[in-house]
């Protein structure tokens, strides 16, 4: 009854290398052609060389993660109609090399965002974390976006001015680079320059928002799914929308996958079951007002692909990731519902019954702590994650069904 167990790789260029996925105890890889510029048709020559990396190691690419929007297609100008006749093209590619599940995101200008990358847990592992007053911060006194203290309260204001005079110069670049430069498996970074990253053509980015609210971001996302579900349907793939992270407006941007509403909303009016949830539970779990095991149960046919992490909150906007088994989520619960979900599918008779799940980041430790690694992607954090995941796993699905 277990899940799919695998582990996220960015390709050849990750320091970490197939075989230590393996060792790691994952049979799944989730990766992404992260060379090919966003909007562009994945080949099946290119898909099945990085499919053949992956089987050449003794494992299976399971999931793609992510097939990238371009912001055309979010805001609906430009090239957006050819970038969504590419975006089924690739879709179809990946059927035709056997790779079924579809992982992406709609968010806006930036993919998951963080303002911490180091923060110290009391054991020394570091973790990434979210500072309200940081990103504030930055969006009112770094970015000086216009109009930009209309998205906070009065003592929003004050705090992240606060923050701000706390910072020294290396703080505030840091910062800078932490929030714009994207994170690891972000569809683009942006250009940097001599002094440091270029504000102003960030800002050319949320400039093309400007006339984009909620209601127009939601209408994006259902016109773009009203032509690529079809796809999948026809060709057996499913796609998996992954949450907001964090999940609520960020820098004055539409933000329009962060609660169960809105999750509804796209089944309601795009309804086929290939229309899927990449469940975040380290993302979602950082609202309280989300019900994580509610959301599972209600939409338990939809999981395709699950992001198992735990985020500790404060109630004023501020989390960082806890280890797997702590924080805010319950990760018991959760497991349970999945489990008990695959074993519906199974009695259904669906060979795909079991649903691949990944342990998303991990803390920064032991001998990781002085190597290059990919902010949340270290091996011995993630390893450690997979393997009270399993451990849990087992113990509840011994309870359950034997
Ligand atoms: C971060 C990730 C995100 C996620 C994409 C999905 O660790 O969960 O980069 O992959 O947003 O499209």
């Amino acid at each position: 009854m277990r899940m799919l167990h695998t582990w996220r790789w960015y390709g050849p260029t990750d320091p970490v290398s197939l075989q230590d996925v393996k060792q790691a105890g994952a049979e799944g890889v989730v990766s992404a052609l992260h060379h090919i510029p966003t909007g562009e048709i994945w080949s099946v020559d290119e898909i099945l060389h990085r499919k053949q990396t992956i089987e050449a190691a003794g494992l299976k690419w399971s999931v793609v993660e992510s097939l990238p929007i371009h912001e055309d297609i979010k805001i609906r100008k430009g090239n957006y109609q050819t970038y969504i006749d590419n975006y089924k093209i690739s879709i179809e590619n990946l059927a035709k090399c056997d790779i079924r599940v579809v992982c992406y995101n709609f968010m806006p200008v930036l993919d998951w965002t963080r303002t911490n990358l180091f923060l110290e847990m009391e054991d020394g592992s570091k973790a990434l974390a979210f500072q309200f007053s940081a990103l504030a911060a930055f969006d009112l006194f770094m970015l000086q976006r216009p109009d930009a203290e209309k998205s906070y309260s009065t003592s929003q204001i004050e705090d992240a001015k606060s923050t701000f005079e706390g910072m020294s110069e290396i703080d505030k670049k840091d910062l800078v680079k932490t929030i714009i430069a994207g994170l690891p498996g972000s569809a683009d970074g942006y250009p940097m320059r001599e002094d440091g990253y270029d504000l102003s053509l960030f800002q050319a980015k949320l400039d093309d928002y400007a006339d984009i609210g909620e209601t127009e971001m939601r209408q994006h996302l259902v016109a773009f799914l009203s032509e690529v579900i079809p796809t999948a349907d026809d060709t057996g793939v499913v796609l998996c929308i992954h949450p907001d992270d964090p999940p609520f407006a960020i820098l004055g941007l539409p933000r329009i996958m962060c609660t169960e509403a809105d999750y509804a909303h796209i089944f309601e009016n795009v309804p086929s079951i290939s229309n899927g949830i990449t469940l975040c539970t380290g993302s979602l779990g950082a609202r309280a007002d989300n019900n994580l095991l509610h959301i599972v149960e209600r939409f338990a046919e939809r999981l395709h692909f699950l992001h198992l992490r735990s985020t500790k909150r404060d109630g004023n906007g501020n989390f960082y990731e806890a280890n797997h088994l702590e924080g805010d989520v319950d990760m018991y619960g959760i497991v349970k519902r999945v489990l008990i979900e695959q074993q519906r599918r199974k009695q259904e008779g669906r060979s795909d019954w079991q649903i691949p799940m990944r342990p998303d980041h991990g803390h920064l430790m032991l001998d990781d702590l002085r190597k290059h690694t990919n902010p949340g992607y270290s091996a011995i954090g993630r390893l450690r994650g997979l393997a009270e995941l399993r451990g849990l796993e087992i113990g509840i699905a011994k309870s359950l069904f034997e």
